[in-house]
């Protein structure tokens, strides 16, 4: 005879109940393949929300230095200072990072390609001394940022050139500005005409109008 505990109907309710579970674990997000390592969440800092636009924050002015006129003065206690034009500046070896970025008015932006000069590669050619504890970076608006110097060496610290293939624009801070991926933005100063390296702190634009010496967006440190 045969009833419902045939075969075929066993194969039939048996499929039925896989199908059901498998619906449950897609509604609960059960073996998702293709996820990242870690959750977006985990990504964002605290008090930030992502964006996709990118924003513009400067203080007004945004010079426009023609390349042939461009030098980079990297100075201070370094055992080898130097000046560099657009040309040798250029010839310094080309890394290429990702990064988020994290900005104090608590938008953060997330997977930046950027393209320029590793922060440690300038660091091996200027070596500096024993005593340089501190960096500042000075820009052709007058900006300043300060940071320390072992927050400037991480790996993934660039003087950029390039945002996700192309040139940086004039309003980003181009032709070249740092990115200090794991500070908040403010520490990465746009349009840098001179890096210098001190013993002492000194704090920068930002720094003296109350905001924090630090600026480490994981520990919310946006105001000091
Ligand atoms: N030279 C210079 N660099 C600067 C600034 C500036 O006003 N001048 N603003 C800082 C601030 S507050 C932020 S959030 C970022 C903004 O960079 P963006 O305009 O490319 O988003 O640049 C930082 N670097
Ligand atoms: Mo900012």
């Amino acid at each position: 005879m045969n009833d419902g505990g045939s075969p075929q109907d066993t194969k039939g309710s048996f499929k039925d109940k896989l199908i059901a579970t498998k619906q449950r674990w897609a509604e609960e997000g059960r073996l998702l393949t293709g996820r990242p390592s870690h959750r977006e969440e985990d990504r964002l800092p605290p008090g930030q929300r992502k964006t996709a636009a990118w924003p513009v924050l400067d203080l007004g002015v945004k010079p426009n230095i023609p390349l042939d006129r461009w030098r980079l003065q990297v100075d201070g206690l370094v055992e080898q200072p130097m000046r560099l034009d657009w040309a040798a500046f250029q010839d310094l070896p080309q890394t290429d990072v990702e990064s988020d970025i994290h900005c104090v008015t608590a938008w953060s932006r997330f997977d930046n390609r950027w393209r320029g000069v590793a922060v440690r590669d300038l660091l091996a050619r200027v070596q500096p001394k024993p005593e340089a504890r501190f960096v500042t970076l000075h820009s052709y608006d007058t900006y300043t940022s300060n940071l320390p110097l072992e927050e400037f060496a991480v790996e993934d610290a660039l003087l950029a050139t390039h945002w996700n293939g192309e040139p940086l624009t004039l309003e980003h801070g181009g032709p070249m500005r740092a990115v200090v991926p794991q500070l908040y933005f403010w520490k990465s100063a746009k349009w840098v005409k001179r890096i210098a390296f001190h013993a002492g702190d000194q704090p920068g634009f930002w720094e003296e109008r109350g905001y924090h010496n630090h600026g480490d967006p994981w520990r919310e440190q946006r105001y000091g």
